[in-house]
C-alpha cells in the first residue's frame, strides 16, 4: 500500500474536487536528443500534444490496415481478456496489449521512427506501459468522456510521475464529424484531483464507459477557457503524441465512417509501475505493464501472454 499522505497527485480520496500545479517538467530531453525540432518540442510543451499529419508511409499504413482486419475478425482474440466489446452491440471496441498479441504491430511500437520521439520527450530509454487498438464503428460508436490518462494511471496502476506519453496513430481518416480525440491545451500543466473514490474492479466498467476518475464542470470549464478544445483531425497515417496529463475525451461517431486508431503508451524507464494508489490490487499486465519492462529496442517486444 501506498504513503498516501506523500502522494503529490491525490485523486478519489472523497473530498472536493481539486485543481493542483503539476509537480513534473513536461519536456525531459531536448532538441539533440532525437528528431522533433525545436518548434515541435516547445507547441508540445506549451499545448501538450503535436499532431504530425501523415506520418506513416503508405506501404506502413497499408500493413497496419491489413492487421486491424486480420485482428477484428479473429474470433479467437474477441474471446481473450484483452478484447474489450462495446455494451450494447457486443462488437471489438479495443483489443489491449496488441504489441504482445500482434507482431506486426510490435515493430510498429519499436518503429525507429516512432519511439525515438518519445525517448526525446521523455529523456530516457522507453517501454510500453499500455497499447491497444480502438474501433469506433459508424453510426453507433460510443464515445468516451473527459479524462487525464495519467489520473487512471497513478490511481489505478500506481504511475507515480508525470513522465509517459501515448502515441495515437490514425488508422482512417479522423475528422471532426467522426468522433475525434477531443484535446483541451494546456490543461496539462495542472492536475484535477477528482472526487470520488474506486470501486473495487473499477476497469472492468471504465473500459467501456469512464464514470470514475473524471472531472468535475468547473474545472473543466475553467480548462477550456483557458485553451479551448481542439479535435486531433487528420488523414489515415497521422500521428498524434498527447503527454500523459492531457484532458481528452471524444464524442460518439454518428457518421457513417468508422474510426480506428492505434495506440502506444510510452513509460520512461524511470518512472515503473508502484502499487496502484487507489488501494485496490493492481490491474491486470495486459492494462498496465508491470513485469514487462524491457527497454524497446533491447528485445523483441510480443512474447507469450502467461
Ligand atoms: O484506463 C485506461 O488505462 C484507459 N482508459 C482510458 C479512457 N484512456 C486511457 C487508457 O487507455
Ligand atoms: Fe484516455
Amino acid at each position: 500500500m501506498q504513503a498516501i499522505e506523500t502522494d503529490v497527485y491525490p485523486s478519489r480520496v472523497g473530498g472536493q474536487p481539486r485543481r493542483l500545479e503539476r509537480c513534473d517538467p513536461i519536456l525531459y530531453g531536448g532538441v539533440d536528443d532525437g528528431p522533433l525540432s525545436a518548434q515541435q518540442l516547445a507547441d508540445y510543451e506549451r499545448d501538450g500534444f503535436l499532431i504530425l499529419p501523415n506520418f506513416l508511409p503508405p506501404a506502413q499504413l497499408d500493413a497496419c490496415l491489413a492487421e486491424l482486419e486480420k485482428v477484428r475478425h479473429d474470433d479467437a482474440l474477441k474471446q481473450r481478456d484483452e478484447a474489450i466489446v462495446e455494451p450494447e452491440s457486443n462488437d471489438l471496441r479495443s483489443l489491449f496489449a496488441v504489441h504482445r498479441l500482434s507482431e506486426m504491430f510490435a515493430s510498429v511500437a519499436a518503429d525507429p521512427r516512432i519511439a525515438p520521439m518519445a525517448q526525446q520527450l521523455l529523456g530516457s530509454e522507453v517501454y510500453i506501459h499500455q497499447s491497444r487498438v480502438n474501433f469506433k464503428p459508424g453510426f453507433r460508436g460510443q464515445g468516451f468522456y473527459w479524462h487525464s490518462d495519467f489520473e487512471t494511471w497513478h490511481v489505478e496502476d500506481g504511475l507515480p510521475r508525470m513522465r509517459t506519453v501515448s502515441c495515437s496513430i490514425l488508422l482512417t481518416q479522423n475528422q471532426t464529424w467522426n468522433g475525434p480525440l477531443l484535446l483541451a491545451p494546456g490543461s496539462h500543466r495542472r492536475y484535477i484531483s477528482c472526487a470520488g473514490s474506486t470501486p473495487k474492479n473499477n476497469f472492468k466498467n471504465s473500459l467501456k464507459k469512464q464514470e470514475i476518475g473524471v472531472p468535475d464542470d468547473d474545472s473543466l470549464t475553467a480548462m477550456v477557457d483557458e485553451g479551448g478544445i481542439i479535435p486531433a483531425t487528420g488523414p489515415a497515417g497521422t500521428v498524434v503524441l498527447f503527454e500523459c496529463n492531457t484532458m481528452h475525451g471524444s464524442a460518439s461517431n454518428i457518421s457513417p465512417l468508422p474510426r480506428s486508431n492505434l495506440f502506444f503508451v510510452y513509460n520512461s524507464i524511470q518512472n515503473p509501475l508502484d502499487d496502484p494508489y487507489s488501494g485496490q490490487p493492481p490491474r491486470p499486465e495486459y492494462i498496465a505493464a508491470r513485469r514487462h519492462v524491457e527497454p524497446i529496442g533491447s528485445n523483441p517486444l510480443t512474447m507469450p501472454l502467461e
